[in-house]
Parts: structure tokens; C-alpha cells; sequence
């Protein structure tokens, strides 16, 4: 198996200048680094849920999503950032190259799941944005972590920054249909899309609590099992 591409692949002026050889091998590194921390997240996020499954014998996690920022992406935050295009300081600058999206059915889920990500001995949570009690202006709300993930290459342990965004069922279909609208630029009627967004925001954040209250409700009276009969 090999994701190389080969050289025989790659523009002659890429060929003939060993810098830019060099360039597209730390790039393929770096994005390589991103990939298995990944990797390490979601089996690390699918273990954690099936312990959760037994101590309690419902799941955290409804579901996962995960993905590598494209070139293209790099490259247009970097420049919207006006960030240094400088592979070295990339991994600095830039904190959501790797990101996973972690969906959980109620608010009390988010809470949950950050407690136990937090209690990794392996991983650091170095940034926290907090768009749940402080949503943003538009009505986005989600819980972002920036946690530094363990690596381990043939040359030592490195630190990899991945971005954790973890949200509710209402909060992400809310967030997909919101990140659709900003990427169709030409769309008519934008400015009234937008505000009826905004007003959906507030019905989903008013579904969120009243299905974690019921929630609640359904679990407190649920009558502790008695002694089982073998
Ligand atoms: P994509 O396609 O999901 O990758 P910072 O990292 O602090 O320098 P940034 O990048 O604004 O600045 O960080 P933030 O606020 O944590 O947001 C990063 C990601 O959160 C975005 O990535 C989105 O996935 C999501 N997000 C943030 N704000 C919004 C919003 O208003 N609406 C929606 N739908 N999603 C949002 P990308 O790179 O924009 O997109």
C-alpha cells in the first residue's frame, strides 16, 4: 500500500528542483502526522463511548465525523489569516488542519464526553471556544477543543494539534445547512436566509433543552433493576 505519488507524476519543474521536491516530502509528512492523529482520536473517542456503553448502557457518541483540510482550504485560511505560507510554522498558526466532529444526541452529551477527554492522560487540551453558552452572532453553537495528540514516528513522540468540535444532533444539522448558505456565494435573498438561520438557531437551542430535560425525566425515574434471578 503506498499513498506516494509517483515522481514520474509530478510537474517537471516539481522534478527538477530538488527545493520543491523537498517542499512536497514535509508536506506529505506533516499531512501524514495529521492523518494518524486522527486515527489515534478515533479509536481513543470510540473507546471511551463503549465504556460509556457499559457503565450506563446507552451510547455518548450518535456519530463521528473526521477530515484532513484540503490544500485548497490550507491555502485559502492562510491567506484570509494572512499567515506566513511557511511549512515549518504551519502547524503553529494553523490549529484545524485535522479536525473531528464528534455528534452526541443531548446537551448533557458534551459536557460528558469533554470530561472524559479531559481526563486522558495522553492528550492536553490547549484552547477552548465555548460557542454553546456563548453562541456566535449568527447562531453557530458547538464546543471547540484544541487538543495536542501523541504521535509516535520512528524519531521520537511529536504533539499534533487537532480540532475537536463536539455538538448536538440539532446543533450540526443547524451548522450543515448554515456552512451550505456561506459557501454558495451567488445565492439570492442571502441577507433573509441568513436571519431566518438565525431565528432557527433559537428553536434548535429550545429543542436542545426541553429533549435533555425530558431526557432527564425519562432516566431519574427509571426504577433501579432489582437483584437478578440466575
Ligand atoms: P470546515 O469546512 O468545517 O473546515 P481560529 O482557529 O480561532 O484562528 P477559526 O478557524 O474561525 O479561527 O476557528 P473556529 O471559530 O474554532 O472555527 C473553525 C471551524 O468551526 C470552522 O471550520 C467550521 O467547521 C466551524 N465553524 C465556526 N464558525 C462557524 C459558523 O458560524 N457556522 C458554521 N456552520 N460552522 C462554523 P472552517 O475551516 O470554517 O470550515
Amino acid at each position: 500500500m503506498t499513498e506516494e505519488t509517483p515522481k514520474e507524476n509530478l510537474p517537471a519543474a516539481f522534478v527538477n528542483d530538488p527545493t520543491s521536491l523537498q517542499a512536497i516530502d514535509q508536506f506529505r509528512q506533516l499531512m501524514l502526522n495529521y492523518r494518524s492523529a486522527i486515527q489515534v482520536m478515533r479509536t481513543k473517542i470510540r473507546y471511551l463511548d463503549q465504556e460509556y456503553q457499559i457503565q450506563n448502557g446507552h451510547s455518548l457518541v450518535d456519530s463521528l465525523q473526521s477530515r484532513i483540510k484540503s490544500p485548497e482550504s490550507i491555502l485559502e485560511k492562510v491567506q484570509r489569516k494572512h499567515f506566513d505560507f511557511n511549512l515549518n510554522t504551519l502547524p503553529n498558526d494553523m490549529h484545524d488542519i485535522a479536525g473531528i466532529r464528534i455528534i452526541v444526541r443531548f446537551e448533557d452529551d458534551i459536557q460528558a464526553m469533554e470530561q472524559r477527554l479531559a481526563c486522558q492522560p495522553d492528550i492536553r487540551i490547549l484552547r477552548r471556544k465555548d460557542y454553546i453558552t456563548h453562541p456566535k452572532p449568527n447562531g453557530y453553537r458547538s464546543l471547540h477543543l484544541i487538543l495536542a495528540v501523541p504521535v509516535f514516528l520512528a524519531a521520537g513522540t511529536i504533539q499534533v494539534k487537532v480540532e475537536v468540535q463536539i455538538r448536538t444532533i440539532a446543533m450540526n444539522f443547524w451548522a450543515s445547512l448554515e456552512h451550505e448558505l456561506n459557501y454558495k456565494k451567488q445565492i439570492s435573498h442571502q441577507a433573509e436566509l441568513k436571519q431566518e438561520l438565525l431565528e432557527k438557531a433559537k428553536l434548535v437551542h429550545e429543542l436542545d433543552h426541553d429533549m435533555n430535560a425530558i431526557k432527564n425525566q425519562i432516566r431519574n425515574n427509571e426504577r433501579p433493576e432489582g437483584p437478578k434471578t440466575i
